[in-house]
């Protein structure tokens, strides 16, 4: 039978939880083990649900017993117990593949180094607004598994991380997007980029001739993979001020779209009526605007969303601005790519506030870029070793610290009127915080105490 099968789930975070649950609800007996303390939010939820676990170890023994492993995204492949199942046979999955075999909906996968969870608000927020029967999940922070429990969804559109990838087996999405391939958790992939570029292509893997495949044509690592490699699914591609076959793009003041649906014709819609902006959000907004468009989602509708999208917290966002000094919030810049476009994105100098944990950065790549746009750089992390050395030859005095308040602090004490005060990390936050949002909102409170501070001191 197949409910005998022992799963166990190696993780108890928002991916083992939700896999847990989903199991439980099919009638397995999952069993949960986390080597790490499970956070007590999750503990009870697997408590009140019956769910057998272990905390503080994986206790290899027992373990061994499974029949089917779900690991979670975080977990290294190289850990031991993952060997010893490797050995054994036993197969390993992620959340992604056990859930989707419990769907029968339609399932939009967003992928890339950087606008996947942008492309994917949009994305369900112009389904959602036209009134499909849509639910967002993945690598988002909501678990692909528990959602399909109830599965009373026709639409998935599902946030897909590389680390989910590495484990699918069957998981086939009807449409597929891949904005972007840049250096990212090379310290997961032997610091082989290749390695990463391919894990991103797995999303592919089991696509038919039926299902499409949305992506960058601008992304020059997606072109070389593309001319490399025959893709099965059919193909649109995205581009920025060029006339691609059938596909979208930038042209002028105007997202323009000839898409392969019936009756066939022009589609053109005014970026200024686009709430996103800068370059790389057209991107976005250009591969959300296909997927509704392939959904059948009416002009008026689209437009109407498009507009009235507002983007998330942490994304070049615009916290305050003290004696014309501009604070931007870009603590969702976990990668040097990201960091680049954040700088990339202004014109006045920047007091960059830069570090954390540092996932293969190659900084001597944008000394250029920084030499134009940076005056001062602050790094707020443990380890700043590679930053400092990058940039020693353009900064004599580059400031160091763990705290926050200090950052913000320094930052506008050495900021000049007209600059920005930027943090944009270019790396992973877990050195000094729970995560990125968690960094971006002590960002927020900091600088939001600094202006309750200057304005008291103006009225006394
Ligand atoms: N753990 C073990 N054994 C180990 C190591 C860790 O049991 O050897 C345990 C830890 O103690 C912890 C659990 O594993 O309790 C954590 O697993 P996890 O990191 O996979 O945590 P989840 O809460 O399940 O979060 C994951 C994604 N995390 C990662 O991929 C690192 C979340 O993406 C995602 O939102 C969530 O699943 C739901 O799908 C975060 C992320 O940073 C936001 N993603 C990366 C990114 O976007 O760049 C890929």
């Amino acid at each position: 039978m197949e409910n005998d099968k022992r799963i166990v789930i190696l993780g108890a975070g928002e991916t083992g939880v939700g896999a847990a649950l989903l199991a439980k609800a099919k009638g397995f007996v999952p069993f949960v083990s986390d080597a790490g303390k499970i956070k007590p939010r999750y503990k009870k939820i697997l408590f009140e649900n019956a769910i057998s676990l272990e905390e503080g170890q994986h206790n290899e023994d027992f373990l061994l017993t499974a029949d089917e492993v779900i690991k979670s995204p975080g977990i290294p492949d190289n850990i031991p117990i993952l060997k010893k199942f490797r050995e054994k046979n036993i197969p390993i999955i992620s959340d992604i593949e056990f859930a989707c075999r419990y769907t029968r909906a339609r399932i939009i996968a967003i992928t890339g180094t950087n606008g996947k969870t942008t492309t994917c608000l949009l994305t369900y927020f112009i389904l959602k607004q036209s009134g499909l029967n849509v639910c967002l999940a993945g690598n988002i922070g909501i678990s692909f598994a528990e959602k399909v429990i109830d599965d009373k969804y026709d639409y998935y559109v599902l946030e897909i991380s590389s680390f989910q990838l590495d484990y699918i087996r069957d998981f086939r999405p009807d449409i597929a997007i891949l904005l972007n391939i840049t250096p990212d958790h090379l310290d997961r992939y032997d610091y082989d980029f290749q390695k990463y570029v391919k894990s991103k292509f797995r999303i592919l893997k089991n696509m038919t001739a039926e299902d499409i495949f949305i992506y960058f044509e601008g992304d020059l690592v997606i072109r070389k993979y593309l001319d490399e490699h025959e893709v099965t699914p059919y193909k649109l591609g995205i581009s920025l001020n060029k006339i691609p076959e059938i596909s979208g793009f930038m042209n002028g003041k105007f997202l323009k779209f000839n898409l392969p649906i019936k009756p066939s014709r022009e589609i053109k819609i005014s970026m200024a009526q686009v709430s996103l902006k800068g370059p790389h959000n057209m991107v976005n907004a250009m591969a959300a605007i296909m997927v509704a468009k392939m959904l059948k989602v009416s002009d008026k509708k689209l437009k109407e969303a498009l507009h009235s999208f507002e983007n998330v917290p942490h994304r070049l966002e615009k916290i305050a601005e003290v004696k014309k000094i501009l604070f931007v919030n870009d603590s969702k810049a976990t990668n040097l790519d990201a960091a680049i476009k954040a700088i990339s994105s202004f014109t006045r100098p920047i007091i960059w506030i830069v570090g954390g944990v540092d996932k293969g950065n190659n900084y001597e790549q944008i000394q250029d870029l920084v030499k134009g746009k940076v005056k001062k750089i602050i790094c707020l992390g443990k380890n700043n070793k590679r930053i400092m050395d990058a940039f020693k030859n353009l900064f004599t005095d580059i400031r160091e610290t763990r705290a926050m308040k200090k950052a913000v602090r320094e930052a506008f004490e050495i900021a000049d009127s007209g600059d920005v005060v930027l943090l944009s990390p270019a790396c992973a936050s877990f050195d000094l915080f729970k995560n990125y949002a968690d960094r971006g909102e002590k960002f927020r409170k900091e600088v939001d105490k600094l202006v309750a501070r200057l304005e008291k001191k103006t009225e006394s």
